[in-house]
Parts: structure tokens; sequence; C-alpha cells
């Protein structure tokens, strides 16, 4: 398998629609979830670099896609889409976010894959289900992570996982759907999520 090096992560360019994201070349893997569920710490423990995706104490701001390239394989891109489902936003805030995230799940053909960014404690809230029905419909695989790992007991986190993965199960969805726990504070998991993500851009 192609080496990927998720430490040589750099910042390429912000989006605020789908017409100025970057050309349609290489391979991205894409990162989606509600606000405060973790993304962005995930991104910058993924990288090792705590200072690449922005953890944001004012969260529901940025309406922005943000592109972040791989400077040993240039053609590999991370992309940070907008939070979801921050109270304070405006209604039309928030369709505006739908409609954007599925202009580009739709035509966003070097897309291989979405991860789902979900509070170990409070995964598949309505949003979560809305944004794995979008992803699905784009024939995309997703991968969930179930984030903040730390917070519960290793017996509670693993139980969660396992219902996830039985009701994924149950859908008919396990073949295109996959998932595992994660901490951006003990580390456990980023191994595992880099791999998944190494296999979609590598496409092996
Ligand atoms: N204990 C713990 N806290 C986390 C973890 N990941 C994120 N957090 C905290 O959760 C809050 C939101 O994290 P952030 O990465 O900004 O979430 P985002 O809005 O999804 O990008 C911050 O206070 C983080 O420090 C984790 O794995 N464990
Ligand atoms: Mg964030």
């Amino acid at each position: 398998m192609t080496r990927v090096n998720f430490n040589t992560a750099k910042f390429l360019v912000s989006a605020p629609s789908l017409k100025q994201c970057p050309p349609e070349q290489g391979a991205e893997v894409a990162f989606a979830g509600r606000s405060n569920a973790g993304k962005s710490s995930a991104l910058n423990s993924l990288t090792r670099n705590s200072k690449l995706a922005r953890t944001s104490k004012s969260p529901g701001c940025t309406q922005l896609i943000n592109f972040f390239t791989l400077q040993s394989t240039p053609d590999y891109r991370i992309v940070d889409l907008p939070g979801y489902g921050y109270a304070k936003v405006s209604q039309a805030m928030k369709e505006r976010w739908q409609e954007h995230l599925t202009e580009y799940l739709d035509a966003r053909q070097c897309l291989k894959g979405l991860v789902l960014v979900m509070d170990v404690r409070n995964p598949m809230q309505d949003l979560d289900k809305m944004l794995l029905k979008r992803a699905l419909d784009s024939q995309r695989p997703l991968h969930m992570i179930l984030t903040k790992s730390d917070k519960i007991s290793r017996g509670a986190a693993q139980n969660t996982l396992f219902q996830l993965r039985q009701g994924l199960k149950k859908s008919g969805l396990d073949d295109l759907v996959t998932a595992q726990t994660f901490s951006s504070v003990t580390g456990d998991g980023v191994d595992e999520l880099a791999k998944k993500l190494a296999s979609w851009l590598s496409g092996e």
C-alpha cells in the first residue's frame, strides 16, 4: 500500500461552496459531524499537528469547506466539512449547509469516502442519520468514529460500538459502513483511522 504520511498535512484552501473547491484531481477524504463532536481534534490527532484544524470555542461559525493537502503525496487531500447541528445557527443557514453538502457529495468525483465523527456518548442523532443517508445515496463508503472514548469506560465504549455495528448489519449496510472508537486524548483508534483513510486514498 502507498505510504500516506498524514503528518505532512498542510492547509490548502477554504471554499465557501463547491465552485471554489480545488480542481478534481487525485483523491480526497472528508470529515463531517455535529459541532463539538471532536472533528477538529480528530484531524489534529490524525495529522499529529495540534494547530492544523482549529478546535473552536465558538462552534457553528465557520461554514467553509477546508482543504488540506499531504505534502508527501500532494494528490491526496483531507477535507474538513462545516460542523452541523449547532442550535444557534439560523434555519436558513442550516438549509444552506445541507444544500452545500449535498452538492459536494453528489458532484465531487475525487471524494473516496466520508468520515462521520460522533461523540461516543451520543451517536446517531438525526443529522448524523441524514448524513449517512446522503453518503449512501451517493454510493460512498462511510467510516464512523466514536470520539471521546476516554470519557467513558472501555466496556461502555465497546458496547456502543457493538450496538452500532449490529444495527448496520441488520440494515445490510456493513459492507459500505464501518465504525471504530476514537480518542484524541488517549490516541485510541488513531492508527486504525489512518489505515482506513490510506486505503481509501490509495484505492488499495
Ligand atoms: N476528553 C476528550 N475531549 C475531546 C476529544 N475530542 C475533542 N474533545 C473536546 O471536545 C470539544 C470540541 O472539540 P472540537 O475538536 O473542537 O470539535 P468539533 O466542533 O467537532 O471540531 C473541545 O473542548 C475538545 O477539547 C476526546 O477525544 N476526548
Ligand atoms: Mg471544529
